[in-house]
């Protein structure tokens, strides 16, 4: 069921501790975690404790959760004391989405071009 966790999602045994992360914060909703294939010097993912499979599903679902993932975004950037960053939603395989749970990546720590790839 859509917010329950599911077996074969690896942010879910994240979520439940049954797979090791680099945690950087915690609240009740949401998780920050380094992300094992950085392509930035910092870049952290944050989750939704609740899985959703992306991040429009997530805030259809659970808008106030959603809002938490954004407002950790920030307390991230803020704890890694990134001046310039970018926070990025891969919804879909064809932007890159490769993990079906919902999460924001944090990246920053060097330049950041526009448009992306
Ligand atoms: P994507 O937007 O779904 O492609 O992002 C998934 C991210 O999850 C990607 O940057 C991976 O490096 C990252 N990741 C991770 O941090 N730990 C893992 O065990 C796995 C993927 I699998």
């Amino acid at each position: 069921m859509a917010g329950e966790p599911q077996d074969d999602c690896l942010f879910c045994k994240i979520v439940a501790g049954h797979i090791p992360a680099t945690i950087v914060r915690e609240t009740d909703t949401t998780i920050a975690f380094q992300d094992i294939n950085p392509q930035a010097p910092t870049h952290i993912l944050v989750i939704p404790r609740l899985h959703h499979r992306d991040i429009a599903t997530l805030a259809a679902a659970a808008p106030s959760v959603a809002a938490d993932v954004l407002r950790e975004a920030g307390e991230v950037a803020a704890q890694e004391k990134l001046e310039s960053y970018r926070v990025v939603f891969n919804t879909g395989s064809g932007a890159g989405q490769t993990v079906w749970h919902a999460h924001a990546h944090v990246l920053g720590g060097r330049g950041l071009q526009w448009p992306p790839g």
